[in-house]
């Protein structure tokens, strides 16, 4: 069953069909234990309608705050002790990939955030930007993972790499988030074989495409869980990107008008514009 948001309200997809859901706030909704059962049940009650135009489904953001595990893929622990090599750095991401404790971080409030269709930003002081495509938790408040939706974590690598204690700057902005299309309402892990694609255009023609899978995850989502909400309390719930397995060559950076697509196939499409 997948969730989404609307100016007008909330939608559910069973099936091939949609359904408008009731007068349920989003962060009284996506706060529930019981969602999945909850919205189960619920159906009946609810009319069908037709499909949402892709304009009309926002980002499935309420109140909630954005984190990020980070190093949770080998691909990401290479490209990271590489870019910050120079700089001394190198050997943090080595011994945080290798560590009990993951690297997290907070990503974005919710104004930060865009969704569907949305435009994505590069900084003005930033030369060298990816787009980070994420398996991304929904959690409700009890630490309870709920459902699943996609993230890109834009990142500057140039900042990033020049000092790892860059980070928050590296990563936090207006616009450096994209989450979305919908939530994949499910309380039980995704199949390891479940891809992440991406897929970079610039004016019509493919500038990057890669894939990975949930196998080269190497962390368990559960325990990046249980790792954030030690003494650490989320009201509304939240989300947490669970890190990249994608990271286009040295030599790529994003430009303005590129387009930017991140599927994972149980979820869906994130589609989203740099600019
Ligand atoms: O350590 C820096 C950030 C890592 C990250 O965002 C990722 O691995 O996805
Ligand atoms: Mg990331």
């Amino acid at each position: 069953m997948k969730l989404y948001r609307t100016a007008v309200g909330y939608l559910v997809e069973q099936g091939s069909q949609f359904f408008r859901g009731d007068d349920t706030a989003w962060d009284v909704l996506i706060a529930r234990d019981d969602l999945a059962e909850w919205l189960s049940a619920s159906l009946t009650k609810f009319a069908a309608v037709s499909p949402p135009g892709e304009r009309e489904i926002l980002a499935p953001i309420g109140s909630q705050e954005v984190w990020a595990a980070g190093v949770t893929y080998y691909r990401s622990r290479d490209a990271r002790m590489e870019e910050a090599k120079s700089a001394g750095g190198g050997d943090f991401y080595d011994r945080v990939y290798a560590a009990e404790r993951p690297e997290l971080f907070m990503k974005a409030t919710p104004h930060r955030v865009v969704g569907p269709n949305q435009k994505v930003a590069i900084r003005d002081d930033a030369k060298w930007n990816v787009p980070e495509p994420e398996l991304t938790l929904l959690i409700t408040p009890n630490g309870k993972i709920m459902g699943y939706t996609i993230g890109n974590d834009m990142s500057s690598r140039d900042i990033e790499g020049e000092n790892p204690l860059y980070l928050p700057q590296a990563k936090v902005y207006d616009r450096s988030c994209a989450l979305g299309p919908c939530i994949l309402v499910s309380a039980s892990p995704l199949a390891k074989s479940t891809e992440i694609r991406l897929e970079i255009s610039r004016a019509g023609k493919s500038e990057f495409s890669g894939t990975t899978t949930l196998e080269a995850l190497k962390r368990d989502p559960a325990s990046l869980v249980s790792y954030l909400y030690r003494n650490n309390s989320f009201p509304s719930g939240c989300f947490l990107l669970t890190g990249t397995g994608i990271v286009p060559p040295d030599a790529f950076t994003l430009q303005v008008g590129d387009e930017i697509r991140i599927t994972i196939p149980p979820i869906g499409t994130l589609v989203n514009q740099v600019g």
